[in-house]
């Protein structure tokens, strides 16, 4: 129903795919709503392609007011990866496979392809048409590390006496699954994972430490980061959250710009993740485990916080409180753990985030990078088509309205998509007051009550009241059991947050 939505779902399904997502718009104001998602492809490292449509070359450059008029390759280079413009027939072969090639070699990006109104009228016969269509051979070519590369990290992973492993979303896109769990098992290390890279291994895993993030990062002495950019995600690398303890970085990734970008990295690995990771397994031999009392010290942490946390989930107030509603989706999860997780929102995204495990790859995305509101529905319709499974998009009720109307296309393409909204009438809570006094309410409060479900009943979806753990827990399972298009407004009480 928009470009944006549609955008974000190309650029979902090429992280899940590792084929780029194609969005196609019309000239101007249709392209600049994809321009959004291909931005967002392009900070995330998503491959996508933005195809549009634009006007005559010669009135837009000389300005002469054509319909739609914009010099959308200029206005897209600065936010994608590679920008591209076919004005002959017989060069849309190559335009594409540039296009392609540019999206998912390297470090995957967004990129534009602009197709002006003169490329329409022109023919070409057949066989030559065909003759000019380009097979992109080996598209995105593994990179393989340096071998000194892999010994240098070795030997300084080796040295630590608290290391720790964080794992991104690249190593998710890697889809080198198998050989990361194997490599995060042989070295014994206690593991992060990025909020994507959730599920790699599962989030119940014996060395994982993400009930522990904030101990750890203060004090691990060496730190082996995997597909993850130390962006302000993770503080950039320096400051109150790393601790006073010095910090060993050593960094694998597909950018070899990214290395020091924000701190010294010390043992840089330049190459495809999945090559770089099986050049590790390849060269441990026979692995000391890491420190036992290093591994020892963060579990307990993390089963101390875990255990802490236990009794709210449990919770059965009505209305709901957060941690109320997101323990009954944390036990939806780990009975279903093929359904894909989508995530976004504040307290709703950080608070999903930590209680919902997810146990295989590639199952919970989310607002990325950007920490974007608005990719819900769009990423829901990529996950439901590319993959076949139940989806379940967990939203704020601030943020399910950015992408709301696509309800309909949900509806319309019956897909086995079930939205929760977590409603406390506002952004982060339901109870501010406007601080300029008058008759408006705070510019952070909806209107109270709103009946989000009857969105989803006007175009032929279920939709669901549910003011009680229990009624939340019924409406996912109906959902599930179902696979029909499914919204349940979940009433949460609007002094939490
Ligand atoms: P997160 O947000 O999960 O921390 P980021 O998006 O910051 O992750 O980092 C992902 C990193 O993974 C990027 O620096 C990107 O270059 C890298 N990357 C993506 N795909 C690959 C790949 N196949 N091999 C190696 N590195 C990759
Ligand atoms: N616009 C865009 C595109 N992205 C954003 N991140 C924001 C605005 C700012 N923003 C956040 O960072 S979170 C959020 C906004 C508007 C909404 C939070 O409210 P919610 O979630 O109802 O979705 P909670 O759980 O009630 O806090």
């Amino acid at each position: 129903r928009h470009e944006q939505h549609a955008g974000y779902a190309a650029s979902i399904a090429g992280y899940l795919t590792q084929k780029p997502g194609i969005c196609l718009t019309v000239s101007a104001p249709g392209f600049l709503n994809g321009l959004t998602a291909l931005a967002h492809a392009t900070t995330n490292c998503f491959p996508m392609i933005l195809i549009s449509g634009s006007s005559e070359r010669e009135i837009v450059d000389l300005q002469q007011g054509d319909y739609e008029e914009m010099d959308q390759l200029a206005v897209a280079k600065p936010v994608c990866k590679a920008a591209f413009r076919v004005l002959h027939a017989q060069d849309i072969g190559i335009g594409i496979a540039r296009a392609i090639r540019a999206a998912v070699s390297g470090r995957p990006g967004g990129v534009y392809l602009d197709l002006p109104a003169k490329l329409f009228a022109q023919t070409m016969d057949a066989t030559s048409g065909k003759r000019s269509l380009v097979k992109v051979i080996d598209a995105a070519p593994r990179q393989l590390p340096a071998p000194e590369s892999i010994t240098r990290a070795l030997d300084l992973l080796k040295s630590a006496k608290k290391p720790l492993i964080i794992l991104g979303k690249g190593a998710a896109y890697a889809q080198a699954d198998a050989d990361i769990r194997a490599f995060v098992e042989k070295s014994g290390i206690p593991y992060l994972p990025m909020s994507m890279a959730k599920g790699l291994l599962p989030d119940t895993h014996p060395q994982s430490a993400s009930a522990a993030r904030s101990m750890v990062l203060k004090e691990a002495d060496v730190v082996m980061l995997i597909g993850a950019r130390l962006n302000w995600l993770l503080s950039h690398g320096k400051g109150k959250a790393w601790g006073t303890e010095p910090k060993k970085f050593i960094q694998v990734d597909i950018e070899p710009k990214e290395m020091d970008s924000n701190v010294e990295i010390l043992a840089p690995v330049v190459g495809d993740i999945g090559s770089c990771v099986a050049a590790f397994n390849a060269a441990m031999g026979g692995w000391q485990a890491a420190p036992a009392d290093w591994m020892k010290t963060v579990t307990t942490k993390r089963d101390e916080n875990v255990a802490k946390m236990a009794p709210r989930l449990m919770n059965n107030n009505s209305p709901m409180d957060y941690h109320g509603a997101l323990g009954v989706l944390k036990n939806i999860v780990k009975e279903r753990p093929d359904a894909i997780l989508v995530n976004e929102g504040a307290n709703t995204l950080d608070l999903a985030r930590g209680i919902i495990d997810v146990y295989k790859p590639r199952k919970r995305i989310d607002v990325g990078t950007w920490g974007i509101m608005g990719i819900g529905m769009g990423f829901s319709v990529a996950a439901a088509v590319e993959t076949g499974h139940q989806v379940l998009a967990v939203e704020g009720d601030s943020a399910f309205g950015f992408s709301g109307m696509e309800v309909e296309t949900i509806c319309r393409y019956h897909l086995p998509v079930c939205i929760v909204i977590l409603n406390n009438n506002g952004v982060y809570k339901g109870t501010d007051v406007n601080p300029t006094g008058g008759t408006d309410v705070a510019p952070t409060v909806f209107v109270k009550d709103a009946r989000y479900e009857k969105m989803m009943e006007a175009f032929g979806g279920v939709g669901v009241y549910a003011s009680t753990p229990d009624q939340l827990r019924a409406g996912i399972e109906q959902a599930f059991a179902s696979r029909r298009p499914t919204l349940i407004n979940a009433i949460i009480d609007e002094t939490a947050g």
